[in-house]
């Protein structure tokens, strides 16, 4: 399968991997804007030659706790990388927001894929999605990034994402945005405990393949509150989690370290290629 964002063109034929493009948050303290845009260019460049096939732009931290992001600060901090990545590198450019503004603009400065968090819920984005031509990720999440760790609670958390996706998904289709564009994304560790999100993975086979899969686990707390390990002994956890979910039928795998990730998925595919009796 062949998805197509703003003309280009990413093959799922095989699992994905889309790189998280570093921001450090104090971005600006240690240097000027230039240099951090050399930073991030030299990053992506990385990334791509370990293997990703997408980068993910992101300007605001979605973490509980962390500090809202205006529009404008959004703006001057992801627009320049956009543009600059969007020309020099062949991959596709993924831009982490729900903000509508950001979402147009980003499209107009090259961005190929707007991953939304919220789902295209804030006012005008449906629109802005379907005006834009690019590929959409809907992702659940239950509650504000804020206070969405304070108590999730769900009856059937498989069935209740798996409601919300199908609702967002008529949504974007009765806003003008083709089912060609759309990827689903479960959303782990956005208003889930570990237990929930463990759940959600193994029953991810549940929530169908109508349309492809995101994921992203890297270095969770579902990783790392279940290892008892900090945030930098994450990495072969993540990538057991990687790999259990492209079991599952996931096609983009969104990670910190793509290197280690793309080599852990190639051997995983090749072996898969094997296999006599296909279960799906
Ligand atoms: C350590 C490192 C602990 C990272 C927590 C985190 C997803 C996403 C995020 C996801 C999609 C994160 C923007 C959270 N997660 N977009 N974004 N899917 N589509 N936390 O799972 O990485 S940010």
């Amino acid at each position: 399968m062949i998805l197509t964002g703003r003309g280009r063109k990413i093959d799922l034929s095989q699992p994905r991997i889309m790189g998280i493009l570093n921001f450090t948050p104090d971005s600006f303290s240690d240097g000027s804007r230039f240099n951090q845009l050399d930073k991030a260019l030299f990053h992506a460049e990385e990334m791509v030659n370990d293997g990703a096939a997408i980068i993910d732009i992101g300007g605001e931290s979605t973490r509980p706790g962390a500090a809202y992001v205006s529009e404008q600060e959004e703006l001057d901090r992801i627009i320049p990388v956009v543009e600059q990545l969007s020309q020099k590198l062949d991959v596709m450019i993924s831009v982490d927001t729900y903000k509508t503004v950001v979402m147009a603009e980003a499209c107009k400065a090259g961005a190929h894929l707007i991953n939304d968090i919220k789902a295209l819920q804030e006012p005008g984005a449906l629109k802005a999605a379907a005006d834009s031509d690019a590929l959409i990720c809907l992702m659940h999440m239950q509650g504000e990034p804020r206070t969405m760790q304070q108590q999730p609670e769900y009856s059937d958390v498989v069935q209740e994402v798996s409601a919300f996706l199908n609702e967002r998904v008529r949504a974007s289709l009765k806003a003008g945005i083709e089912a060609e564009k759309l990827i689903l994304d479960p959303g782990f560790g956005f208003g889930k405990t570990v237990a929930q999100n463990y759940e959600l993975l193994g029953r991810m086979e549940e929530l169908g393949h109508a349309f492809p899969w995101l994921i992203g686990v890297s270095r969770k707390s579902m990783i790392g509150n279940f290892l008892n390990c900090p945030v930098n002994e994450r990495l072969a956890g993540s990538i057991a989690a990687a790999l259990y979910a492209v079991s599952q039928g996931a096609r983009i795998i969104r990670v910190h370290d793509v290197q280690p990730t793309s080599d852990a998925l190639r051997v995983f595919w090749h072996a898969q290629q094997f296999q006599r009796l296909q279960t799906k």
